[in-house]
């Protein structure tokens, strides 16, 4: 087989240090250009591409030690081949023609009875379109494996903003430093999305207001003028009531209202429910929201005069909404409400008003050239596909013939994990180790785990071709390999090739190089020549506009904004924003609240990137350990004293960790900063061990801060 990269494309051992461009892989709106600086063959060094105007030549702390990850002692350099029992570790070298054949050989034999009994198990290791769904998406869909359910992120809000502006669209982020007021909603910037926040910065300069809303007192809510700090899960009743506010004090756009939205008053559906969002959100005073939410009224009242005094003086008015807020039951109608106030103030107006949750809906990547879903027919052969949620594993793993989550297919014997890390990251841990544990279950990853059967050396960003779209901004990004491969790592599009080989996989398209692939992710839309000489490419105008909005145009059915679903309806689901209580909360569960009575959130830690990082030792001792942080009085009513170990625990499981008390807690809200490797954490746990598997209310998505728990000081 030819070599999956041309030499002659990797600066290798030059005397002469040099430059290459790339394209940062991470799970990150920020998707930043890179300038690798490489020398002898060894990358020496990582930074911002200064040309690259949404990087402006900065990185975080993590990438910008890039290349001690790449070059990191631990790093595995060969195939493993597992010697002892599953997650005991024990593993011992093998060659890589002796590890795919027999993988090929497994993958063969369980494939013969049903072929969707192989799960692919990927998600945003790499958000590259040739390393992420390229040559793997074949791979499995000519095999006819399972299909994956890729929800353990952004589905909830991202169905929520299809349902609503029709599509995963909205301001462009650079627009943000000529906003008036910008409210942060559920997103922590400075840690997650540092560089959407030089330009919330700039737009303080300039003197906007800045308003976040979060339950934790992060970083960002310190810098902002107002915080309001709701409890988990709350957002939709506080959106409801700024529109009931908007409407009882003639804050409204009506013009814009009629012209370009649905559902504003006209009257739908039966008797006894709310017809309209203005019937609906008239049912939401402030008082009502404040007592739903654990905050202040008049921090309302405050909130909705701002916001929609300042539009009617006809400046821009800006919502950045993020994913903290998606991830309990209502996580779905939360993102709908909040996504319909720019609509009702004609904040869309402006180029600097609106919303950004996700930019990645403008990007006219051509998915399927690259994944060839057409291949599946011919690997089912007639049987038909079968999709897990990658949110429920555990579940899916554990299940015996006929459990309605198989679907009427087999239980899953082969697992292929690529780009993810389900132990780590998946919720109700206890259940996903114990299916991954399954001694009858054919476990391969690309990379690390001490479950897996065959652990397979993958290259870093540094060592293979690339191309990017983003969630935060509007640019192509294109990422060249800088050195070679590390050790005898291989590009996961190579592991698929030659898997794709052995098994007798004979389609063309099964040959095409890294790069080959990245010249078909775009039409011509996108200059491949300037991706090479800069690094990257904006979009064109048509596919990003400024203003996108400014005149209706979204692209939902109805071409206008859809406050009222009709395709919501059609699944008989609410056709209109509503406020839904959190699963676990006092009022939905009064016996399961007095028996836990705190909720938890567990949003990142900021030196870490989901569980990628916590095995770089200088990162790890910034975070030094997993903490949970808690208020002075709920750490007062339990005895706790700071830097106690703890048990945080609920009928799901426990884990432990040191107490930090924190004003970043509020009372009643417990914050398990993640995503820990668990044989990282303390005894081998992270917070995973206590969140669900529920799903959210549209996106099938999980509700990782839909959680209640109890926190006791931890025995000896
Ligand atoms: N440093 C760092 N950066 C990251 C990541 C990382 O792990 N580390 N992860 C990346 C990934 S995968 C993603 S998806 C993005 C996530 O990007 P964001 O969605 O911006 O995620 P966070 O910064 O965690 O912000 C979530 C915030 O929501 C708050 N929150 C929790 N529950 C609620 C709620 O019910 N309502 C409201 N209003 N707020 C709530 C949390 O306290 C937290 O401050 O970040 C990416 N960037
Ligand atoms: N409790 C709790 N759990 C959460 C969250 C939370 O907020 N709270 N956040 C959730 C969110 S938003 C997300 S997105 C998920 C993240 O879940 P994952 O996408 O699983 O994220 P990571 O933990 O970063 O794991 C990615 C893995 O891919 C590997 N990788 C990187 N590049 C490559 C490559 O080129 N090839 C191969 N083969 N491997 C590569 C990395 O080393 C790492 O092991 O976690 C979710 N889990
Ligand atoms: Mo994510």
């Amino acid at each position: 087989m030819t070599s999956h990269i041309a030499p002659e494309t990797i600066p290798a051992h030059q005397a002469v240090p040099t430059t290459v461009k790339g394209a940062c892989p991470h799970d990150c709106p920020d998707t930043c250009a890179l300038l690798t600086t490489v020398h002898n063959g060894v990358a020496i060094k990582v930074a911002g591409n200064p040309e690259h105007p949404a990087t402006g030549g900065v990185l975080c702390t993590k990438v910008a030690r890039y290349a001690e990850r790449t070059h990191h002692p631990e790093r595995l350099l060969h195939p493993l081949k597992r010697v002892g029992p599953k997650g005991s570790g024990q593993f011992l070298p093998v060659s890589w023609a002796e590890a795919l054949a027999d993988i090929a050989a497994k993958l063969q034999a369980v494939a013969a009875t049903d072929p969707r009994a192989v799960l692919p198990y990927s998600y945003a290791g790499t958000m590259g379109l040739v390393q992420g769904e390229s040559i793997a998406a074949r791979f499995f869909h000519r095999l006819g494996a399972s299909l994956l359910d890729r929800t353990i992120c952004a589905s909830a809000g991202g169905e929520a903003l299809v349902h609503t502006l029709g599509g995963k669209v909205g301001m462009r982020v650079e627009q943000f430093a000529h906003s008036q007021v910008i409210v942060i909603w559920g997103s922590n910037a400075i840690g997650s999305n540092l560089h959407f926040w030089r330009h919330v910065q700039a737009a303080k300069r300039n003197g906007a207001t800045l308003v976040c809303i979060d339950p934790r007192r992060t970083e960002t809510a310190e810098k902002c003028q107002h915080h309001l700090q709701l409890l988990p899960g709350t957002d939709a009743a506080l959106a409801l009531a700024l529109m009931h506010e908007f409407t009882v004090h003639g804050l409204l756009d009506e013009d814009y209202i009629t012209r370009f939205t649905t559902g504003w008053a006209d009257l739908h559906g039966q008797n006894g429910t709310q017809r309209s969002l203005r019937e609906r959100c008239l049912l939401w005073t402030p008082e009502r929201a404040a007592a739903v939410c654990g905050v202040d009224p008049q921090a309302i009242r405050d909130l909705a005069r701002l916001m929609g005094e300042t539009a009617r003086k006809n400046q821009p008015v800006a919502i950045r909404l993020n994913y903290g807020m998606q991830r309990t039951r209502g996580g779905g109608n939360a993102v709908r409400a909040v996504a319909c106030l720019p609509a009702l103030l004609g904040a869309w107006r402006h180029p600097a008003g609106g919303l950004l949750m996700s930019s990645s809906g403008h990007f006219p990547a051509q998915r399927n050239t690259l994944q060839r879903p057409d291949l599946l027919t011919q690997g089912l052969g007639g049987r038909a596909p079968r999709t897990i949620n990658m949110s429920s594993v555990g579940d899916a793993l554990l299940a015996q013939p006929g459990d309605p989550v198989l679907q009427g297919g087999p239980p899953i014997a082969a697992v292929v994990v690529y780009n993810s890390n389900p132990v780590a990251v998946a919720p109700e841990s206890a259940k996903v180790v114990q299916g991954f544990a399954r001694p009858d279950l054919f476990t391969v990853v690309l990379e690390h785990s001490d479950y897996a059967d065959y652990v397979l050396p993958a290259t870093t960003q540094l060592e293979h071709w690339d191309i990017h779209t983003s969630y935060g901004h509007t640019d192509v990004l294109l990422n060249q390999p800088a050195i070679a491969p590390v050790g005898q790592s291989k590009p996961n599009t190579q592991v698929f090739r030659e898997l794709a080989a052995l098994m007798g996989f004979a389609e063309p398209c099964f040959a095409d190089t890294d790069e080959a692939l990245c010249r078909q992710a775009f039409g011509p839309e996108i200059d491949f020549n300037q991706l090479l000489a800069h690094g990257f490419a904006p979009l064109p105008e048509a596919h990003a506009p400024l203003a996108p909005f400014a005149q209706g145009a979204f692209p939902t059915p109805s071409g206008r904004c859809e406050f009222y679903s009709q395709r919501l309806a059609g699944q008989g689901l609410d056709p209109l924003p509503n406020h839904v209580p959190n699963l676990e909360a006092a009022d939905s569960n009064p016996t399961l609240a007095r028996r836990y009575p705190l909720a938890m959130i567990s949003p990142p830690a900021r030196n870490f990137l989901n569980s990628t990082f916590v095995n770089v030792t200088s990162l790890r001792d910034i975070e030094a350990e997993p903490v949970l942080e808690m208020h002075g009085t709920d750490a007062a009513a339990r005895g706790l004293t700071e830097g106690a170990l703890v048990r945080v625990f609920n009928d799901r499981g426990s884990y432990h960790c040191a107490l930090r008390i924190s004003p970043r807690a509020r009372p009643g809200v417990v914050n398990g900063l993640g995503i820990w490797w668990r044989k990282l954490g303390v005894r081998g746990t992270n917070v995973n061990e206590v969140t669900s598997q529920a799903l959210t209310d549209l996106g099938r998505a999980p509700t990782f801060y839909d959680c209640l728990v109890q926190v006791e000081a931890a025995g000896d």
